[in-house]
C-alpha cells in the first residue's frame, strides 16, 4: 500500500442499486468509543449497525502499527472501565502498552462482548445527508451502497484523517514510501536500508527512535523540534498486576478528577512561588517519572505564565544539551518557536540518544528546507539524498478532519465543512446546529479531545445512550441543539482556552497544518475547561431536560 493510501473499498457490481439498508441507529467508526457506544445501544435494544472503514476492530490501533507506536497514558488508566470482569480479566504487560498489545486488547473486547455481529468491516462512509421529510439519516460508502438510520453517531476519531507532506514529486519516490498511520499489515525492515523519516512530532519520535535500531542509515527530517521527555515505560510484575487490579476504582476514581483524566494533575503551587532550587529538583524528579507527570503534573502556572513557562522550558533545554554528545546537534534539536508544553509533548525511550549514534543524521529543515522528491531520494536546498525508504510522520488533518473527508449535509443541505471553514461550532462537542440526529462522540470542542481519550469517552457514550434512553421513553424522534446553545457553548470554549499559552503556538491542537489547503489560520479544536468541568456541564444540561436542545 502507498502512503496515505485508503484500504481498497469492496467491490460490489450490484451495490448502486441495492436499495438501502435500515436501522434505527447508525454509528461509524470501531474504535474504542464505536465499540463501546455498540456495546451501550444494544442494551437500550433497537436495531444499530456499525460501519467501519478498516477489516478490524482498534481505530488509531489498527491503523497506526508503525514501529514504536505505543500508549503515552499508563496502560491501567487507559483501559475501558465499564466492565469489573473485563478489568480482572485483562493484564496489561507493559506500564505503556504497544500498539499489538493494544490492539489484542480492542479484538479482546469485541470478541468478549459478541460485538462483531452487528459490525459492517471495509465499508468507508463517504457522504451523510440528513433527509427531514424521512426523518432519518442517509450514509453512502465508498463502494456505492447505501444506508439509513434515524440516528447517526460519529465515532470517527480525533487524528484518523492522514495528511502527506505538501512536497512536489511526493508520489513519485520508487524505493518504499509509509506513512505512519497507514502502516502495512506486514513486517518492515530497516536492516540494509537508507532510511528517511520526515515529521518529529509524537509519532516521529517514537518511529525514529525504533528505525534507528536497526536501519543501515537513518536521515530525520526535522521542521520544528519538540520538547520531548522521557517516557519511562517498563514491564509490569506480578505483584503490581495484584496491586493494580486490586486497585481500580481508586485509580479511576483519580483519573476522574484530573484535568484531562490522567493519573496526574496539576501541583497545586505556582512554579514562581517556589525557591529556585527546589523549583529544580521538583523538575528533576518530575523527568524522571514515568508518563506524562511532567507535563499534566508540573506546576499549575507553567501552561499559561510566560515567565513560569520559561523555567521548565529552560530545565528541558539543559536536559536536551546533556544528554546530545555534540553541542552544535544539540541546539538543532531545542525548539526555538515554543515553550515547554504548549504543544503536545512526545514521550521518548532514548531519542536523544539516537542522534549519538553514527547512522543517524539530522536535517534541519528551517536552515535546508526540502524542495521535492524524486524518484530516488529527497531534494534539499543544499544536497540530493538517495534513499531506500521514506517514511512520513506527517500527522494530520486533526479533530475536524475525518469529518470534512465525509461529505456530510445537515437541514436544507447545509454542507459541515462550510458551517465549519471559519473553526467548528458545536453544542457540547457532541452536536451541531443544522444537523438534528447526528451526535459526534469525539467532536471538536469535546472533553475528550485533550484527555486520557478512553476516560472521557466513556462520559460520552454514557452521556448519549442516556440521551437517546430518554428520548425513547418521552417519545421523542428529533435532537437537535438551538442556534444560541451552540452560539454560547462556542464562546465558552475560547474563553476558557483564553488564557493558554499554547494558542499562540502553530499546532493540531490550534488546527494548524500547513499541508491542507484552508488550516494555516489558527483556531481551537478542543476543550480546556478540564474533564471535570465538562463532565459537569453536560450533568447539568441532562439535569435541565437536555437544557438547549430541541427536543421533538
Ligand atoms: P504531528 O504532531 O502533527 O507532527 C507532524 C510532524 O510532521 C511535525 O514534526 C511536522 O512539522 C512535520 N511535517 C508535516 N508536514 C511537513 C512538511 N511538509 N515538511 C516537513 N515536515 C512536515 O503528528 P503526529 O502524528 O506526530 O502526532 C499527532 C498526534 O497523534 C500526537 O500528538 C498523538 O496524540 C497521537 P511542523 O511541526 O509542522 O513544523
Amino acid at each position: 500500500m502507498g502512503p496515505g493510501a485508503d484500504p481498497k473499498p469492496m467491490s460490489s457490481a450490484n451495490a448502486r442499486v441495492r436499495s438501502p439498508e435500515r436501522y434505527e441507529v447508525i454509528v461509524i467508526g470501531a474504535g474504542l468509543s464505536g465499540l463501546y457506544q455498540l456495546y451501550r445501544l444494544r442494551q437500550l435494544g433497537g436495531s444499530v449497525r456499525l460501519f467501519e472503514a478498516g477489516d478490524g476492530v482498534g481505530g488509531t490501533w489498527y491503523w497506526n502499527r508503525y514501529p514504536g507506536a505505543r500508549f503515552d497514558s499508563e496502560s491501567w488508566t487507559y483501559g475501558l472501565s465499564f466492565s469489573a470482569e473485563l478489568l480482572q480479566e485483562w493484564s496489561w504487560k507493559e506500564h505503556f502498552s504497544a500498539q499489538p498489545e493494544t490492539l489484542r486488547y480492542c479484538n479482546y473486547i469485541a470478541d468478549k462482548f459478541d460485538l462483531r455481529r452487528d459490525i459492517t468491516f471495509n465499508s468507508r462512509v463517504v457522504s451523510a445527508a440528513w433527509d427531514a421529510n424521512a426523518n432519518a439519516w442517509e450514509c453512502g460508502f465508498a463502494d456505492g451502497r447505501r444506508a439509513r438510520a434515524r440516528l447517526l453517531i460519529t465515532a470517527i476519531g480525533p487524528l484518523s484523517a492522514p495528511t502527506l507532506p505538501a512536497i512536489p514529486g511526493v508520489g513519485d519516490f520508487r524505493g518504499e514510501a509509509y506513512h505512519t498511520a497507514t502502516w502495512p499489515h506486514q513486517e518492515v525492515s530497516f536492516a540494509d536500508k537508507r532510511v528517511a523519516v520526515i515529521g518529529t512530532g509524537a509519532t516521529g519520535v517514537q518511529t525514529i527512535t525504533e528505525v534507528a535500531k536497526s536501519a543501515h542509515h537513518l536521515t530525520v527530517f526535522q521542521r520544528t523540534p519538540n520538547w520531548c521527555a522521557p517516557l519511562h515505560n517498563g514491564p509490569i510484575d506480578a505483584a503490581t498486576q495484584a496491586r493494580i487490579k486490586a486497585s481500580y476504582p481508586e485509580i479511576f476514581a483519580r483519573c476522574r478528577e484530573s484535568y484531562g483524566c490522567f493519573i496526574h494533575d496539576a501541583d497545586p503551587r505556582n512554579a514562581l512561588e517556589v525557591a529556585p532550587e527546589e523549583r529544580e529538583a521538583f523538575y528533576e524528579k518530575r523527568y524522571g517519572e514515568p508518563g506524562f507527570g511532567i507535563w499534566m503534573g508540573n506546576f499549575r502556572d507553567i501552561l499559561i505564565d510566560k515567565a513560569a513557562n520559561a523555567t521548565i522550558t529552560d530545565f528541558m533545554a539543559r536536559k536536551i544539551r546533556s544528554r546530545v554528545r555534540e553541542p552544535a546537534l544539540a541546539e538543532k534539536l531545542i525548539p526555538t518557536n515554543h515553550g515547554f508544553g504548549t504543544r503536545r509533548v512526545p514521550l521518548e525511550s532514548g531519542y536523544y540518544e539516537v542522534f549519538n549514534q553514527p547512522n543517524v543524521r539530522l536535517v534541519d529543515l528551517r536552515k535546508t528546507p526540502i524542495e521535492r522528491i524524486t524518484p530516488n531520494g529527497i531534494v534539499t536546498s543544499n544536497a540530493e539524498l538517495e534513499f531506500d525508504m521514506i517514511i512520513y510522520a506527517t500527522g494530520f488533518d486533526a479533530i475536524t478532519g475525518a469529518f470534512d473527508r465525509i461529505d456530510i449535509r445537515g437541514r436544507g443541505g447545509l454542507r459541515l465543512k462550510e458551517k465549519w471553514a471559519a473553526g467548528p461550532r458545536t453544542y457540547l462537542g457532541l452536536q451541531i446546529a443544522g444537523f438534528p440526529n447526528m451526535l459526534t462522540l469525539v467532536g471538536p470542542h469535546n472533553a475528550a479531545t485533550f484527555c486520557n481519550i478512553p476516560r472521557c469517552i466513556e462520559q460520552n457514550v454514557d452521556w448519549v445512550t442516556e440521551l437517546l434512553r430518554y428520548m425513547g421513553e418521552k417519545g421523542f424522534t428529533r435532537v437537535e441543539p438551538t442556534e444560541a446553545a451552540e452560539d454560547a457553548w462556542t464562546e465558552h470554549v475560547y474563553e476558557s482556552a483564553a488564557r493558554l499559552l499554547l494558542l499562540e503556538v502553530d499546532s493540531w491542537m490550534t488546527g494548524v497544518n500547513r499541508n491542507v489547503p484552508g488550516r494555516q489560520k489558527r483556531t481551537f479544536m478542543a476543550y480546556a475547561g478540564g474533564a471535570p468541568k465538562y463532565r459537569e456541564k453536560c450533568e447539568e444540561v441532562a439535569a435541565n431536560g437536555y437544557d438547549g436542545f430541541m427536543l421533538a
